[in-house]
């Protein structure tokens, strides 16, 4: 691939909801750049950017994909980013590291959750926006009605055509250019004069066009007032103006169909006029002190080297790659490099360019550029890369907490030995990927945004070499006490050789809030202090395992007020014995109850779905704690127990059609209902120790 310069370069990001076309349209455009002689398709699992054989036996995208276009002298980087809400990791570091977001908003289904999440994003990071109206050719597309719903989604922002379609469904052919007035058949390419019945149509369209660009800047406007019009190129450098600032909020317009190849010429050639080159982003640091800052120079190859990582993979044959942005200084192969965040040295050998899967070697990327390299040893997604001399750290993204839990255990001996470390590297490289070891439960516990992307976490770690099994979680309750108890428990043992005797008198109260607490108010010597250790010990080892259900005790003070001993038979395994044994037994008389942790957590689906979403959230012993409405969409807050959320993803997805999506948060422990408590109790029985 050839050198391309700061100024010739173009990131974008394709976002939009789960099948809305995007990367059907990515081979549309490699097709009409020369890169491809043939488009693949989704059914044929021969796309460029979904290569990944999950992708291609789930016949969607799972991770965001790197395709640059050569086109006109300029080379577009697109990350192609899955619709698929599991997947809004990928979908969040691929908006962080572009200069433009293309929404693809499907023209039969409009917008959809998909489109809002990609879209709130996009504004979080201050990202411009273009969007095209794709699927244009299919069954019941509607131009102007998927313009009329964006509109009223998000109505902060100004919807300007650029490009309206001619025909629709079947009958699409093609597109017309509204700032030079022509019509752009099929890809369009084929450029000829506007068919006569659209003459009112595009001219009431270019009017909108024409005002749009004029609003970016005062000579243009002034221009416009005096002149009624303004001229074609006058039109271009007022949208780039617009479209290229995010505070304009104007939001250019194509529409086109991926797998006809119809109207994406055209979006190519806006691509390298709206989208901002690198050099005018403004990018977001984290100083020294932890603060956030700007980086004040713009990207240019004569600043300090620094490139953030937003996505790492690990493949069984392919090894470590690292793909980054360059926001400041250029990068040389075969050179070192410093790990900003995590403080060590790396070594580059090859720089790459991937298209797809396609690796081609590069000496040199300039600032802007988004390239790959290959076996690093410490770099993960979410790293900044730069000069040990020189550091700028780059920021990263704050990813949602993680919704989907499962399970695991290991197959065999071997896979147990390896499941450790394989899931830590699979977590390092997905922020929105954690795993670890449940103390309560004393499971392996894998934490996801969904069921889809757990799955797939599994599947990749199967294809680098372990078996796994998987399982329901456990529900971490905690096990405490509602009242005061007390008990005596005598310990002894005289059955050949040396006996074993004591004797603890201990009371169990409520400790809400301040943890295990041990406290001694033995008096006149009835137990020598030099046993306090032993029952303190014989305690401990209760702690962990709990009483009733075998759950962790927490939030209870322990008092030994009295006791007795032996002159010979009084020894530390004695006073274990008695200070455990009696634990448990004045634990039972303190009103032992079984604490579970409850979520806080925010649903928010279509209005009309409100009244089924409560309904179901009240069988959840759901506590609404209040309820917004936000165009057409409601939002509930709630606090749910975690035994009753554990498989919500796949329910709620049920229960609107996919429409509806939460958000969930650890919040307390409370005390479970007694009725609910005696089933779990019974199922968790503690195993009596001897
Ligand atoms: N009729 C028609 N079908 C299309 C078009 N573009 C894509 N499709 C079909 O729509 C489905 C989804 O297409 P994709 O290109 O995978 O959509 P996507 O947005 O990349 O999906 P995710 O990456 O999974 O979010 C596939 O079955 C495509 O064949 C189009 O322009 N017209
Ligand atoms: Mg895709």
């Amino acid at each position: 691939m050839k050198e391309y310069t700061s100024d010739k370069l173009r990131n974008v990001a394709l976002v939009g909801h789960q099948g809305a076309g995007k990367t059907t349209l990515v081979e549309a455009l490699l097709y009409n750049t020369g890169a491809t002689n043939r488009m693949g398709r989704i059914e044929e699992g021969n796309t460029v950017s979904d290569w990944d054989d999950d992708e291609k036996e789930r016949g969607l995208s799972l991770s965001t994909s790197l395709v640059p276009l050569e086109f006109e002298d300029h080379k577009i980087n697109i990350l192609d980013a899955p619709g698929y809400t599991d997947f809004q990791g990928e979908l969040k570091n691929a908006i962080r590291v572009v200069d433009s977001v293309i929404v693809v908003v499907d023209a039969v289904s409009g917008v959809e959750v998909g489109t809002e999440l990609a879209w709130q994003y996009a504004e979080a990071y201050q990202q411009p926006i273009i969007v095209t109206i794709s699927k244009m050719d299919r069954e019941n597309a509607d131009f102007e009605r998927t313009l009329d719903r964006l509109k009223a989604t998000f109505p902060a922002y100004k919807f300007i055509p650029v490009m309206i379609p001619i025909g629709g469904q079947a009958n699409f052919k093609g597109v017309v250019n509204l700032v030079t007035m022509k019509a752009y058949y099929n890809e369009g390419k084929d450029r000829s004069d506007l068919p006569a019945d659209m003459a009112d149509t595009a001219a009431a369209a270019h009017t909108v066009l024409v005002e749009a660009a004029a609003e970016a800047d005062n000579a243009l406007i002034e221009k416009y007032f005096d002149e009624g019009d303004l001229s074609n190129e006058e039109i271009r450098d007022g949208m780039r103006m617009a479209a290229r600032d995010s505070n304009l909020k104007t939001v250019p317009v194509f529409v086109t169909s991926g797998s006809k190849n119809i109207g994406t010429v055209p979006l190519l050639e806006a691509l390298i006029v709206y989208v901002s080159p690198p050099s005018e982003r403004r990018v977001q640091i984290v100083k020294p002190d932890g603060s956030l800052d700007f980086l004040t120079k713009p990207q240019l190859d004569d600043g300090p080297m620094a490139a953030y990582v937003f996505k790492t993979t690990t493949d069984r044959f392919v090894g470590t790659l690292n793909y980054f942005r360059i926001f400041s200084g250029s990068m040389k192969a075969d050179n070192r490099y410093y790990n900003i965040t995590r403080e060590v040295e790396e070594r580059f050998g090859n720089l790459l360019v991937l298209r797809g899967k396609d690796q081609m070697n590069v000496p040199v990327l300039h600032a802007g550029d988004i390239g790959v390299v290959a076996k690093l040893t410490n770099t993960k997604t979410g790293d900044t890369l730069g000069l040990k001399a020189n550091p700028i750290q780059i920021s990263r993204p704050e990813f949602p907490n993680p919704l989907y839990t499962v399970a695991l255990t290991p197959r065999t001996q071997a896979d147990s030995a390896k499941m450790g470390t394989i899931l830590t590297s699979l977590c390092e490289a997905d922020p929105t990927l954690r795993w670890r070891q449940d103390g309560s439960t004393k499971q392996t516990i894998l934490e996801g945004m969904g069921e889809a992307h757990v799955n797939l976490a599994i599947s990749r770690a199967e294809r680098l070499g372990v078996g796994i099994d998987t399982a329901m979680p456990k529900v971490p309750y905690k096990e405490t006490v509602t009242k005061s108890g007390e008990t005596t428990y005598r310990h002894k043992k005289q059955t050949g050789g040396a006996g074993q005797f004591a004797e603890v008198s201990l009371r169990v109260v409520p400790n809400t809030g301040a943890g295990y607490e041990f406290e001694s108010k033995v008096v006149g010597g009835a137990i020598a202090s030099s046993f306090f250790p032993s029952i303190q010990k014989g305690i401990n080892s209760v702690l962990d395992q709990g009483v009733i259900a075998g759950f962790p005790v927490v939030d209870v003070k322990a008092i030994v007020f009295d006791g007795k001993m032996h002159p010979v038979d009084s020894k530390d395994i004695a006073f274990q014995i008695a200070g455990r044994e009696g634990f448990k037994e004045a634990f039972q008389e303190a009103g032992a109850v079984l604490l579970e942790p409850i979520m806080l957590v925010k649903i928010t689906v279509p209005e009309d779905l409100m009244g089924d979403i409560m309904g179901d959230l009240n069988t959840r012993r759901g506590r609404v704690q209040g309820m917004d409405t936000e165009v057409g969409r409601s939002i509930v807050n709630a606090q749910v127990p975690l035994a009753e959320m554990m498989r919500y993803g796949n329910d709620l997805r049920s229960m609107t059609g996919g429409r509806g999506i939460y958000s969930m948060s650890f919040s307390h422990y409370e005390q479970v209902p007694a009725h609910l408590a005696q089933n779990i109790i019974a199922a968790n029985k503690v195993e009596e120790v001897g």
